[in-house]
């Protein structure tokens, strides 16, 4: 499987300086961000050992951060900037970032080279491993890097969460694991940066802000291969690999014919999650509340924001899909760590569950 993270534990002293080579860095920067990075210690006032390297809009860190919420597992939050702000730049392109995440690359997915191409998801089993990507974990107990986001779930739940959001259970286990598999290839990350041909309906300042994004990823690429230092040069690679991901996710986001295969496949997940939920009873699968119904909410959550929720409001269309979301989205892990989290951007699709 190749969520799965380092078996071997690092070297302790070398896992802190990667760490606090890139705290050191992205601190310096939160004042420029008016950013706050805090520790979530849930009452325990003990230093977090568990660091996440993560961004308030991605749906990776989204997932991530309804676990820690959930269990209510103490950690420290270091939210970066993924796009250039305020004359910072993208700071999970920083050589120190690459260096933490590489130090966290699965062993199963050291054989294959590092993602080139773009598919429409984020799954690390269909676009191979990113170098510059987040969310990262830091575990400075077990002295281990996690670096997919399903990965940083599934050990976040066995280490921590007494397995209680999938279950000893091994079949019920394979049955939440398939249902996360789906949000993990779910293209959520082409209907964020592509538009919907026949009627685009992201929220204005989004479309704004994503106008020439892939060109803009490219040169901040650019900027720090030519800022490399000689100690980083064994970097350059995972940044060509980034690189060339860009390049072909633009190709692919402008073309109007892979954006309707996109939303169309979208489409057959739904109802797909339909026909499974009507399985179920409250939530995705029946008994208590497991990892796909927080993985589903946060999935719904996205599509709703980004202009999609006729898929499963409009006529009554998918009504188990309806209800469901109506009711994932009053979960507290899901307003904490998703809807209410500070610097979500606003959509007007999603204004009325703020309220
Ligand atoms: N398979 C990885 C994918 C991570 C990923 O694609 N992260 C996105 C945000 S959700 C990101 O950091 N994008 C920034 C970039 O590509 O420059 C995971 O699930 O953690």
């Amino acid at each position: 499987m190749k969520n799965s993270p380092p078996q071997t534990p690092l070297s302790t002293p070398a896992l802190e300086q990667a760490l606090h080579a890139v705290a050191d860095k992205v601190r310096k920067n939160d004042l420029a961000l008016g950013r706050e990075c805090r520790n979530y210690d849930f009452g325990t006032n003990n230093q977090p050992f568990l660091h996440l390297f993560h961004a308030p809009f991605s749906l990776c860190s989204h997932k991530v951060r309804s676990v820690f919420f959930e269990h209510q597992i103490p950690f420290t939050s270091y939210p970066l900037s993924l796009f250039p702000k305020n004359g910072v730049h993208s700071e999970n392109y920083y050589p120190e970032f690459l260096n933490l995440r590489l130090l966290g690359r699965s062993p199963d997915s050291m054989d294959e080279g590092l993602s080139e191409s773009f598919s429409g998801a984020s799954s690390v089993t269909q676009e191979g491993f990113d170098p510059c990507v987040v969310p990262v974990l830091v575990d400075l107990k077990n002295s281990q890097v996690v670096t997919d986001s399903l990965a940083i779930c599934l050990y976040l739940d066995k280490h921590y969460g007494n397995s209680r959001l999938i279950s000893d259970d091994s079949n019920r286990a394979s049955e939440v694991e398939s249902q996360l598999r789906i949000v993990d290839e779910t293209p959520h990350v082409a209907l964020l940066y592509g538009a919907n041909p026949d009627r685009d309906e992201r929220p204005a300042p989004m479309q704004q802000m994503l106008v020439g994004i892939h060109a803009k990823k490219v040169s901040e690429l650019l900027y720090q291969l030519s800022e490399l230092g000689s100690e980083d040069r064994h970097l350059e690679p995972a940044y060509q690999a980034k690189i060339a991901k860009e390049k072909s996710a633009g190709e692919f986001v402008a073309d109007p014919e892979k954006m309707r295969v996109v939303i169309s496949r979208t489409r057959e997940i739904l109802l797909q999650l339909e026909k499974d939920i009507a399985q179920g009873d409250d939530w995705i699968l029946p008994g208590p509340l497991s990892m796909a119904d927080l993985f589903w909410a946060i999935s719904l959550y996205r599509l709703q924001w980004l202009g999609y929720s006729h898929f499963w409001n409009s006529d009554d269309s998918l009504p188990k899909v309806a209800a469901f979301a109506s009711r994932a989205f009053e979960l507290d892990c899901v307003r904490k760590a998703v809807i209410e989290w500070p610097g979500m951007p606003p959509s007007q699709h999603t204004q009325s569950l703020l309220n």
